[in-house]
């Protein structure tokens, strides 16, 4: 059990796998586990290098397993504005005495990798693409869950304008606290992801990510970055802060 809890350290609870389809998720994972005994049955716990090699390794084919079994038209499920939760969570790798605040003004959106017109977009660029919302559920890895309401530019509509290879494998997201994150294409393409502008209606304040953060509602709340500051599209896989440390890549819901 040990194994499976580092490989995928929060399990989220029956109402928030309703993406999922429970039966096949739920066999996957005990087969994981069965595999996971198995392998290290076979070698020295007590060796921490090859154990820690051995659990990444895992995870690492979990991100294969949930990349395979990744729907791409399966929604998120969304809420209505009753749903919201009252004073949403801020959360990061920091206190909040520690949120940055990013000048809008002089901000711009730094694009890099496999992209063919790489010119920086202002917010008012941004701005001026069609915008979409959604209310969804926001599930953090560190167990509590809330329902938000965002909206913003259709990262698929961002991703063909700006000429994005959309064969690529990963998107990775440089952020204005340090922080990083990446995502696989199919994820980046799901019609529920969005570079959201807006929270409840109004930009972004800094706690939730002005002056934009990434909202795709089909992953854990680790893999939405907030304060980005730059888009790569690449095949180079780009890891990411809490990824280096052993979170499961792809932590889709
Ligand atoms: N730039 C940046 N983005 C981040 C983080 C962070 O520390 N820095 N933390 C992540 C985590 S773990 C969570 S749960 C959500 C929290 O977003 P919220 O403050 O809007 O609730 O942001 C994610 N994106
Ligand atoms: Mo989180």
């Amino acid at each position: 059990m040990k194994l499976f809890d580092r490989a995928r350290p929060f399990v989220p609870t029956r109402d928030q796998t309703r993406l999922a389809r429970p039966d096949r998720r739920l066999f996957l994972r005990g087969g994981l586990v069965a595999a996971g005994g198995l392998a290290l049955g076979g070698c020295d716990l007590s060796d921490n290098a090859r154990t820690e090699s051995v659990l990444s390794g895992f995870s690492r084919l979990n991100d294969r397993l949930q990349a395979a079994l990744f729907d791409s038209q399966r929604l998120a499920p969304t809420f209505g504005v009753s749903d919201i939760t009252p004073d949403f969570p801020f959360n990061a790798y920091y206190p909040a005495s520690r949120i940055r605040v990013i000048d809008g003004a002089s901000w711009r959106l730094e694009l890099a990798g496999l992209v063919a017109d790489r010119a920086p977009w202002t917010l008012d660029r941004l701005r001026a693409l069609p915008q979409e919302g959604q209310i969804t559920r926001h599930v953090c890895v560190e167990g509590w869950s809330a329902i938000g309401q965002w909206s913003g530019v259709l990262f698929r509509t961002f991703l063909e304008r700006i000429g994005a290879d959309l064969t690529a494998r990963y998107v990775r997201f440089d952020c204005g606290d340090d922080y990083w994150t990446s995502i696989d294409m199919p994820s980046a393409l799901h019609p529920q992801t969005i570079l959201a502008l807006d929270y409840a209606g109004a930009p972004l304040p800094p706690k939730y990510g002005f002056p934009v953060k990434l909202r795709i509602p089909t992953k854990l709340g680790f893999k939405n970055p907030k304060h980005i500051m730059a888009i790569t599209v690449t095949n180079d896989y780009p890891g990411g802060y809490w990824e280096d440390q052993g979170y499961n890549w792809f932590s889709g819901l």
